[in-house]
């Protein structure tokens, strides 16, 4: 029998009562210190989870560093059951911390590459078994061809405006198990994933959807949540000043 874990447990809990927003903290554009700071104000702004992680991350120390400082910080200390969680959003077998709550452990389905598919989660396993922390499995599709996670990921990129290719990757993710699955344009991305194209995967999906890429608004982040996510990923919005004020509109439109 399968026995979810705290944190997908708290996540499946929270997101009932609407959309939720996580903050992600790419270590290659944090110091320790920063991602810290940076997650102490996305929480204080209303963010419900923190992800850590990036495509291009290759130093383990560092992340190890990064995901410590977050936990360290006022608002989202270990072992207190109201505290945001810090979850793992790995591009690699670089991506795994034992010093986080969970990780997603992805498979870019969309990859032309089985390395990303298979390969690299086969590698980490171990790892992440050593490391003890709850383990969420999640399918990752990928839009669009112009973001680092695309190239990275060698990715056979799913078109927007094509809601039925990501049906049939949705449906497989369902059938193969899959409790999550993320819809990701691309990091900095101009064009979000399309409302409808949300729509049509909650249609065929009924697992956590997470959906982030280009979220920068309250305007973008209200179409996203009416296509039917549970949980916004904002990226790049936490390295302009002051982005607090937006994430806040951000999370207070969700709530309508
Ligand atoms: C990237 O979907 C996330 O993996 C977040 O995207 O940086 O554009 O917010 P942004």
């Amino acid at each position: 029998m399968i026995s979810l874990g705290p944190v997908e447990t708290r996540l499946l809990h929270e997101t009932k009562k609407g959309p939720i927003v996580a903050a992600l903290i790419d270590p290659e554009d944090f110091s320790p210190k920063q991602a810290a700071e940076t997650a102490g104000k996305a929480i204080a702004a209303g963010a419900s989870l923190i992800l850590v992680g990036g495509s291009t991350l290759a130093n383990q120390t560092r992340l190890d560093a990064v995901v410590k400082a977050i936990r360290g910080h006022k608002g989202s200390h270990q072992n207190h059951k109201s505290q945001v969680p810090v979850v793992l959003f790995p591009g690699n077998i670089t991506g795994v911390s034992r010093f986080a709550d969970a990780i997603l452990f992805s498979s870019l389905l969309n990859s032309t590459n089985t390395y990303f598919i298979v390969g690299a989660q086969a590698l980490g396993a171990v790892e992440v078994q050593r490391s003890g922390i709850e383990s969420i499995p999640m399918a990752y599709l990928v839009f669009g061809n112009n973001s680092a996670t695309s190239f990275i990921g060698q990715v056979n990129s799913l078109p927007s405006s094509k809601p039925n290719l990501a049906v049939i990757y949705a449906l497989a993710a369902k059938y193969l198990g899959m409790r999550t699955l993320y819809l990701e344009a691309g990091s900095g991305s101009g064009e979000p994933i399309p409302r409808e194209t949300i729509r049509a995967v909650r249609k065929a999906y009924d697992g956590l959807l997470i959906v982030g890429g280009g979220i920068t608004t309250a305007e973008t982040a209200a179409k996203v949540a009416k296509g039917g996510a549970d949980i916004l990923v904002i990226g790049n919005l936490l390295q302009s000043p002051k982005f607090e004020g937006t994430l806040k509109q951000i999370v207070k439109i969700l709530k309508r």
